[in-house]
């Protein structure tokens, strides 16, 4: 695999959109999460996020990732909620500022603290603006974030914009992990107007009409966690097969 990046790029030229699924190191045991992964490896994921605001185990990670690496070909990607989110084995790290955090801990700080590991570990940092979209997730309350209401779509664009301006190539728009509201098309469309890079939307997703409707608004990607851990693999083959055949 040439980077990560490219492979991305790639893929979402010939699939018209990805699918990510997110792994919770710590949600189950090694021997389900490599299944899993397996599994939606099969029906056509594009890439494994491992992470999470609430996974602060860093032994357990590793050794999931290490588990995974021997498992699976599709790209592992760090999505860290803190620098215990920095481990060796994967591909490559969304290297994330959370834009919208009220603490500079979660924006610059541990960004400058994980930093050195990355290098160590020779993973490829994938330059993103975490940006999280309403309230009352994990990754509201650990990111300490000034959340954007659903219906501020202007706001999330401002975001994104300054994103643009900062060099970053990845935007993730995120409602958090078991959102009770996803983010809605009209912000993804307020964003994607005026962001061209990678375009990453998370949280609250559960079928495949919704995950249609955030590709049509112009996510590059969605990512699916708490549906997957529960077992919805005929879900996720229709979610697939609806978001690479949506019309953008
Ligand atoms: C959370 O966006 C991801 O960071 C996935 O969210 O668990 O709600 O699918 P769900």
């Amino acid at each position: 695999m040439k980077s990560v990046e490219s492979y991305l790029k790639a893929t979402l030229k010939k699939k018209k959109a990805l699918l990510f699924v997110l792994i919770d190191s710590e949600a189950s045991e090694i021997k389900s999460t490599v299944k899993l992964a397996k599994d939606v490896e099969k029906i056509g994921a594009a890439a494994i996020l491992v992470g999470g605001s609430s996974a602060t185990d860093q032994i357990g990670m590793a050794e999931v990732v290490k588990n995974l690496k021997k498992s699976i070909k599709i790209p592992i990607i760090l999505f860290p909620g803190n620098v215990t989110g920095v481990v060796p084995n994967a591909d490559a790290i969304l290297f994330s500022s959370l834009l919208n955090s009220e603490n500079p801990y979660y924006i610059s700080q541990a960004q400058a603290l994980g930093a050195p590991n990355v290098l160590k570990f020779g993973l490829e940092a994938l330059p993103t603006a975490y940006i999280v979209i309403g309230e009352g997730t994990s990754a509201w309350f650990v990111g300490a974030v000034r959340s954007i209401p659903f219906d501020k779509a202007n706001i999330a664009a401002m975001y994104s914009l300054s994103a643009q301006f900062l060099g970053m190539r990845f935007v993730y728009l995120e409602a958090g992990s078991g959102a009770s509201s996803h983010v809605k098309p009209e912000m993804i469309r307020a964003v994607r107007k005026v962001f061209k890079g990678f375009l990453i939307v998370g949280g609250g997703i559960r079928n495949s009409y919704t995950a249609g409707e955030i590709v049509k608004a112009g996510a590059d990607a969605i990512v699916i966690g708490t549906l997957a851990e529960r077992g919805g693999s005929k879900v996720l083959n229709d979610i697939i097969k609806t978001i690479q055949s949506v019309k953008k």
